[in-house]
């Protein structure tokens, strides 16, 4: 038994859908956009296991790093460079910095040298 054709099939015109089509193409291109941009990165870094997790991180300039010590012992965050140096960190507790130049930050606790990690700081897109 033969289908009719419906009236409102019948009205979506290419006209109709333009406007339909162009919002969509607008908001994948916002989708793409915001997906080519570099990917969001957790700005903190862990202390743990006598390890920084992650050991390399890439920031944008202007970013807070936070490094947070989770292990029972005290760690120190220290930079190569002198850029920062933390004091030492109990269980728990917290460093922050804000990096307000590009570069390749490298950095050890100076209680365990052999903990090593780099923040390597990008300029803005
Ligand atoms: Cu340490």
């Amino acid at each position: 038994m033969p289908r009719s054709t419906s009236p409102a099939v019948a009205t979506l015109s290419p006209r109709r859908r333009g406007p339909v089509a162009l919002g969509l193409g607008i908001l994948a291109s916002l989708v793409l956009a915001t997906r080519s941009a570099a990917p969001p990165v957790p700005a903190v870094i862990e202390l743990k296991a006598f390890m920084f997790a992650p050991t390399a991180l890439t920031v944008t300039v202007g970013t807070a790093v936070a490094w947070k010590n989770l292990d029972a012992e005290p760690h120190t965050v220290a930079s190569i460079d002198g850029a920062f140096r933390s004091g030492a960190l109990d269980q728990g507790e917290s460093f922050t910095f804000t990096f307000a130049k590009p570069g390749t930050y490298r950095y050890v606790c100076s209680i365990h040298p052999q903990m090593t990690g780099t923040v390597i700081v990008t300029a803005p897109p």
